[in-house]
């Protein structure tokens, strides 16, 4: 499972690190608060600033990193049961792992919906409406509704996908890999306490998150007290922690390969241009 954090060091943002991650950086949209910019009944009257962090952040511009690639091996190896990410920026799919593999819990790009008579658009329509600097709305004869891509906001409901795929999956997890994720959002961030109490846990992450909040709670995940027996944070960053962890398995020169590979493929896609934006500037 994971979060923004895998997806740092491909230039894209996250929300909560300090200094840098999107919340520190939203000044110029001047939000009331910068939750504010995610946030259902905020964006129904003011759709403004999302749609131009959207053309920001639009997926397309960005290269999977080390981290998307030892997820496509994991797969590739046939020990990838399911990836569970909370990313909007499709870098998985991008990455090469197939649909079937993924829950996209917080939805994606792919679609776009009005949110007055739920008419469907396609992803093609809402990038030309984003990248004119309009605020896309519904086309059907007296709609006139604000259309919005499928990604999940506060106050809207995960894809029933999330709990479908989690009830059947969580008994069969072996290992489960935490990465890049502060795990404040849920509920997502309980994922970690549907697994077997025999599962390990490891967290590769800037900083240790998902903690249990008290000692007997039972719940979150437990790094430092003298009960735990199943629970390893592995700190620094995402990709090192892949990278490591890949060297371990014996996989190092193939992972590192297979992205020098799949990245001069997306080069060449994108007709010797370079495909890689800098770190966005919001
Ligand atoms: P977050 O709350 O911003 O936390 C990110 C975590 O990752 C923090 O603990 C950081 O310390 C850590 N981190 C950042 N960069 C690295 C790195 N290179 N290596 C290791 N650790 C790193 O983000 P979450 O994903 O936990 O929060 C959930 C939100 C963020 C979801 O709703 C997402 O939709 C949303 N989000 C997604 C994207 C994206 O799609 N790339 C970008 C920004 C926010």
């Amino acid at each position: 499972m994971s979060g923004a954090g895998i997806s740092t060091a491909a230039g894209i943002p996250d929300f909560r690190s300090p200094g840098s991650g999107l919340y520190d950086n939203l000044q110029q949209y001047k939000l009331p608060y910068p939750e504010a910019i995610f946030e259902l009944e905020f964006f129904k009257e003011s759709p403004e600033p999302f749609f131009k962090l959207a053309k920001e952040l639009y997926p397309g511009t960005f290269k999977p990193t080390m981290s998307h690639y030892f997820i496509r091996l994991l797969y590739e190896k046939g020990l990838l049961l399911r990836h569970y990410t909370q990313n909007i920026d499709t870098l998985e799919r991008v990455a090469g792992i197939p649909g079937e593999k993924l829950v996209e819990a917080h939805g994606t790009f792919h679609e776009a919906h009005c949110l007055h008579c739920r008419k469907a658009y396609s992803q093609q329509w809402i990038k030309k409406e984003i990248f004119d600097d309009k605020v896309p709305s519904c086309v059907k004869d007296s709609c006139s509704g604000i259309v919005k891509p499928d990604i999940v906001f506060f106050g809207e409901n995960l894809p029933d996908k999330f709990s479908a795929c989690l009830s059947k999956d969580m008994k069969r997890c072996d290992l489960l890999i935490i990465m890049g994720t502060s795990l404040t959002v849920q509920p997502f961030a309980s994922i970690p306490d549907h697994v077997p109490d025999t599962t390990p846990r490891l967290l590769i992450n800037r900083e240790k998150s998902g903690q249990r909040f008290s000692f007997f709670s039972g719940k979150g995940l437990d790094f430092d007290s003298p009960k735990n027996y199943r629970d390893v944070a592995w700190l620094g960053s995402c990709d090192d922690g892949c990278l490591a962890l890949a060297d371990l398995l014996g996989w190092k020169d193939e992972l590192e390969q297979l992205m020098v590979k799949e990245h001069k493929m997306i080069d060449e896609k994108s007709g010797g241009k370079p495909h890689q934006k800098d770190a966005v500037k919001v």
